[in-house]
């Protein structure tokens, strides 16, 4: 399955392949764009399969319910229907256009790196340890600032990059949106990511 868009403010691609090219994946996103922001979920459903799939599929109805909503509510209301299911990591990720700001938040091993060009330095939001369980407990929100020419990648551990600073260059990186870089590899498992290009 893949996803992509574009506007003024950013240009997007995706990629969500399933584990053994299985019908049904554990991984899931969602993406929400208008001409004022941009607004996305990861998810890796713990496990595999369909059962992974119904704990991911909460936290892409959670975002797709309202968008507008705090990145660390979207993960709260996710994690309050988790009783009983197997549970999630997920991140979310918000752009501001006009305020060029990229907002974060995320529990468990999704990674999200920011690739700054000047100067030249990948910016790793803090993650936090645990997963979406339906036991209490927090969220916070990350906030960066971004400027035109950056780009950022969010990717579940399906997926490694091989030296990942190679990715500033433009060309390199829109191979890797495409899927045709050497940078990108997939491992056993269910793979996704959402790659960005911010104007
Ligand atoms: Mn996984």
């Amino acid at each position: 399955m893949k996803k992509d868009g574009r506007n003024d403010f950013i240009q997007y691609t995706t990629l969500l392949h399933a584990k053994n090219n299985a019908a049904v994946s554990g991984d899931a996103f969602s993406i929400v764009l208008t001409d004022d922001s941009f607004v996305a979920v990861l998810v890796d459903g713990l496990g595999s399969g369909i059962e992974a799939n119904v704990s991911a599929k909460i936290v892409t109805e959670e975002l797709e319910r309202d968008p507008t909503c705090g990145l660390d509510d979207i993960l709260q209301r996710s994690n309050a229907r988790m009783l009983g299911k197997r549970g999630a990591v997920a991140a979310v990720i918000r752009i501001r256009f006009q305020q060029q700001i990229i907002e974060f938040s995320s529990i468990g091993n999704i990674t999200c790196k920011i690739f700054r060009q000047l100067p030249k330095k990948i910016i790793y939001p803090r993650r936090t340890v645990g997963y979406l369980s339906g036991v209490e407990q927090g969220f916070f929100i990350q906030a960066v600032e971004y400027y035109s020419g950056d780009s950022f990648i969010l990717h579940t551990d399906g997926i490694e990059i091989i030296e990942a600073g190679t990715l500033f260059s433009e060309e390199e990186f829109i191979k890797f949106q495409y899927g045709q870089s050497t940078n990108l590899k997939l491992q056993n498992d269910d793979a996704s990511f959402i790659a960005g290009r911010l104007f």
